[in-house]
């Protein structure tokens, strides 16, 4: 059995290679320089194994038609970093342990450099071998999931958040539309790729939101344990800075909980998938520090 630790170093460098030679067809030499730097810079690149892994799980070959669906995703995850670390958003100094893009280009090239990944993306759906109603499914699926009742929702409803306290419900539909959306979408398009039934659809989106919480939540918990770490503490950092997290609003021990009891409803919407391998995806929920 391959597990995602395994799978991912099988595949993570033949699809990075992928990119970076599609990438260099960007001719104006700052958006191409802007645009790979963020795209290349070190992320995980989870949407894309998603999408890989239903292939695999249903013994179907990840193909070029695959790179580019699961690229168009990843080249969208990018622009919203890059758009989220600006100045007028998060104003972040640094990503992934290096620069932010604005920090590295300037803040009008970072900009544009989000701009042409988003656009890019849409580019790319279109010019594949799928068929042309695979390829209106595509486009379908990740503009909903990136658009205005999806992530771009999710970043407004985050910024309006922070002079605000969130109830728990609230919080769990702000990163459902800021970060479940794309994962959601990641496990829509392999769906589409892999030709799946409608039950099959519905099992991996209920998975799909689960495991995004579940994402979520240790992001949270993360940062409170490694700033705790940082500051040389048993404890971690006083709730009344993580208003809107879930730490935050539950209080350390109760995240850990309801961390635990997310991962359990992932592997129980998997346990009802039927005619897929379950046990690669699976394996995407035992990194998760339940
Ligand atoms: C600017 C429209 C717009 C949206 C931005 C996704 C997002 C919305 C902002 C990211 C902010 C953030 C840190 C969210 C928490 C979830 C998270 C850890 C996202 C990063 O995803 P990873 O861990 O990133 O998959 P890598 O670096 O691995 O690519």
């Amino acid at each position: 059995m391959v597990d995602f630790k395994t799978f991912a170093a099988q595949e993570v460098p033949p699809f990075e290679a992928y990119l970076v030679e599609q990438l260099e067809h960007i001719e104006e030499p700052t958006l191409q320089a802007a645009m790979t730097y963020s795209v290349m810079a070190g992320g995980k690149r989870l949407r894309p194994l998603l999408v890989f892994s239903i292939l695999e799980s249903a013994g179907l070959p990840i193909n070029r038609a695959a790179y580019r669906v699961a690229g168009a995703l990843e080249l969208i995850h990018s622009y919203s970093l890059i758009h989220d670390d600006l100045p007028a958003m998060d104003n972040d100094d640094m990503r992934r342990g290096q620069p932010t893009n604005h920090k590295v280009f300037g803040e009008a090239q970072a900009i544009l450099a989000g701009d042409g990944l988003l656009t890019l993306a849409f580019e790319w759906l279109t010019t594949t071998d799928l068929t042309a109603e695979q390829q209106r499914q595509a486009v379908q699926l990740l503009a909903r999931a990136a658009g205005p009742n999806g992530m771009v929702a999710g970043q407004i409803e985050d910024i309006e958040g922070q002079t605000r306290q969130l109830s728990l419900p609230q919080l769990k539909q702000l990163h459902q539309l800021k970060t479940g959306c794309l994962i959601e979408c990641a496990v829509g398009l392999g769906a589409m790729l892999a030709q799946l039934s409608v039950d099959q659809r519905a099992s991996l989106r209920s998975f799909a939101r689960y495991y995004g919480l579940a994402f979520q939540i240790q992001d949270d918990i993360l940062d409170v344990t490694s700033t705790a770490e940082i500051m040389g503490k048993a404890v971690h950092k006083d709730a009344g800075e993580h208003k809107n997290t879930f730490p935050g609003l539950l209080g350390l021990s109760e995240a850990q909980t309801v961390l635990k009891e997310t991962c359990q409803a992932a592997r129980a919407a998997l346990s009802h998938l039927t005619g897929l391998d379950q046990a690669l995806l699976n394996s995407f929920l035992d990194y998760f520090k339940e």
